[in-house]
């Protein structure tokens, strides 16, 4: 476990490379990053946009979907154009469309859709969470390339993992990872196609965290999650040694992999950074799926667990040393390298996928499956690529992106005097991730790289102290990379993946009236004797629960079906609207004005939300959603009778 290629990451990074030391290096390189480089003039600008400019009424070329961490969203943007197209909540609640108010959106927060974790959530309690913190954003694959079905995503902030259909973009599906803590880095299987998606629990925390044991850190461990993409529910979990930090999966279904950058199970940043050598920790997913099947697993929390620990000498993982608190993993479209970011190490250790059989089945030193280790610069957090055998690297300290050949770093590695570094640019300020335009698939065309900068700092007009993040846009088609937009962004994209327009052919435009969002609502109001696909305008009193009101309404622009309805103080009232408008882009809302409720109903689509009617008066409910002409005129009134 030698440091192989003598490099002193110490030298580089200060006598200790503790958290202290980071924040130095950290604070002058922005320092230097405000004060070296120049803004570009308006005029000059305008010149660079020629290149990339989409002009009005043009279409990107592709979709780019971006996390929004703390924001807890999904977020579609063109690119080159880096037009924002369209914001779909997940994790948080949404004002606009009533996403986390709606009761179909309400169902998929609270359950999944399995039975095992229908009882899960219902032992936890119906509480729906309001945030999330969505990190990564990945789309579904068919054989290494993607397909348009799905995009998985993670909530770091609540252990959760969502799911967004890729025919009408609404999230379908939300799961709590039960026994794992914090779900940070989240990748959908490659091949054969996306039947897994792996999901890294980054807390360590006492295995059944109920309390009994609190502060004692031995009984803390960390969990690697595999959910059926299809079920969506947890097919299988391993105990690993050490955190867990991002993830891939390889091009042939073999193996999943996740960095560690607390080896040490350290509590706090010194502990953290106390080793020379972490780990990238492979796992083997077909000796896996043979103990589950064989019943070699114990359950918790009704997911089947299995010990992937060093010290269990499993044959379900291998952990290979890696330097001090590595971050990004990246899967290279050769099918072969497999791309690990040093963060406090300036390398990135590349690993050979093909040698990882030799792991399992000998005493090899876990190191000899490295196959080069190119020291790039300063911070390298994530690995993009151009399906050219180039690969893309973020400097996070530098402030820069290093664009490198994985072929001169091999060549170096074995002792050859070449430099595998083909090129730097300036990035303003502080990369995290980057993505090239359909580079973590086999169709990589390597033509844009998009960057996330973590700062932004001078680059607008000032917003106040909080400023926006930067995605810039880096034509990558030729030897030189050129930085030609610089996207503002809201907190905080993470990751963004860039799919071509050709791979999304299955996004509709107009509901069908037989989707399965509105499934447990169509029930209702068959039970009810309501046809939703007709004009209606019904109000049933509940024959249970006589306080309980459906408010059944059609909508065709510029009129509901409704003009007024009575209830009485205390009613819950639930507004199941219909939208029977079949035309693209004529969406209509639903705002009951003083009840904190508002929703979105597509063409052809049905939604409800449900409150309770507290004050008597007269409340005026309308269409928030611009529709025609007489947009202003389609409301009606809601007559609250006071109890008698
Ligand atoms: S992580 S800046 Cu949450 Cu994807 Cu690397
Ligand atoms: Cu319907 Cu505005
Ligand atoms: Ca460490």
């Amino acid at each position: 476990m030698s440091d192989s290629k003598g490099i002193s990451r110490r030298g580089l990074l200060g006598a200790t490379a503790t958290g202290a030391a980071l924040a130095g290096a950290f604070g002058s390189r922005l320092a230097l990053g405000g004060a070296g480089v120049a803004a570009l003039t308006a005029s000059a600008a305008q010149a660079e946009e020629g290149s990339f400019n989409v002009a009005p009424g043009m279409l990107d070329e592709y979709y780019g979907f971006w996390s929004s961490g703390q924001s807890g969203e999904m977020r579609i943007l063109g690119i080159p154009s880096m037009r924002e197209l369209m914001r779909v909540p997940v994790f948080n609640r949404c004002s606009a469309t009533g996403w986390g108010i709606t009761n179909e959106s309400i169902r998929i927060h609270q359950r999944s859709m399995s039975e095992g974790t229908k009882k899960l959530l219902a032992a936890n309690g119906k509480k729906v969470h309001d945030n999330g913190d969505l990190h990564h954003v990945h789309m579904s694959f068919t054989e290494g390339k993607y397909d348009g079905r799905y995009l998985y995503m993670n909530d770091k902030a609540n252990t959760r993992v969502a799911r967004v259909r890729g025919d009408v973009m609404k999230c379908d599906a939300i799961l709590e990872i039960p026994n794992a803590h914090a779900i940070h880095g989240l990748r959908p299987q490659k091949w054969p196609r996306s039947n897994y998606v792996f999901c890294n629990g980054e807390d360590e925390s006492p295995l059944v965290n109920d309390g009994k044991t609190l502060k004692d850190v031995s009984t803390y461990v960390n969990i690697f999650t595999a959910v059926d993409a299809d079920k969506w529910d947890v097919a299988w979990q391993v105990i690993v040694s050490g955190n867990l930090d991002n993830t891939d999966a390889d091009y042939e279904g073999k193996w999943a992999f996740s960095t560690s950058y607390n080896s040490e199970m350290g509590m706090n940043t010194a502990e953290m950074t106390a080793a020379d050598m972490d780990h990238v920790v492979v796992f083997n997913i077909a000796e896996i799926e043979a103990a589950i099947a064989a019943g070699q697993f114990q359950e918790l929390n009704g997911a089947k667990v299995l010990d992937g620990r060093k010290e269990a000498k499993s044959q379900f993982t291998r952990y290979i040393p890696i330097a001090n608190n590595p971050h990004g993993c990246n899967m290279a479209p050769d099918k072969v390298h497999l791309c690990i970011g040093g963060k406090l190490s300036p390398t990135v250790s590349v690993i050979d996928v093909t040698k990882l059989d030799t792991l399992f089945n000998s005493d090899a030193d876990p190191r000899s499956v490295i196959v080069a280790e190119p020291e790039l610069g300063l911070g390298p957090l994530h690995n993009a690529f151009d399906g050219q055998g180039n690969v893309f690297t973020s400097l996070f300290l530098d402030s820069q992106v290093v664009k490198w050949n994985i072929d001169l770093a091999k060549r170096l590695y074995a002792g050859e005097k070449v430099d595998p570094i083909l090129d730097k640019v300036d990035v303003q300020y502080q990369p995290g991730h980057l993505k090239t335009s359909m580079g973590e698939t086999l169709e990589a065309d390597g033509k844009w790289l998009v960057c996330l900068c973590k700062f932004s700092k001078d680059r607008f007009l000032n917003v106040g102290p909080l400023k926006p993040e930067n995605d810039q846009l880096i034509d990558i088609s030729g030897d030189k990379m050129k930085v030609i937009h610089d996207g503002p962004n809201f907190a905080e994209p993470h990751d963004a993946i860039a799919v071509h327009a050709s791979k999304m052919g299955n996004i509709k435009s107009v509901w069908d009236r037989k989707d399965i969002m509105w499934a447990e609502t169509r029930a209702q109001a068959e039970a009810d004797g309501v046809n939703l696909d007709d004009w209606q305008d019904m109000v049933i009193r509940d024959k249970a629960d006589p306080t309980k009101v459906r408010v059944y309404i059609s909508s065709q622009a510029p009129a509901f079906a409704l003009e007024q309805f009575d209830v009485t103080e205390g009613d819950e009232v639930t507004v199941i609207v219909t939208n029977l408008d079949d035309i693209d882009d004529l969406t209509h809302g639903f705002t009951m004005g003083g009840h904190g409720v508002a929703m979105e109903i597509g063409p052809q689509a049905t939604a409800s939300v449900t409150f309770v009617a507290a004050n008597p008066g007269v409340y005026w409910y309308y269409c928030q959603w611009f529709c025609h002409a007489l947009h202003m005129e389609m409301r009606g009134r809601m007559f609250v009778n006071p109890k008698v």
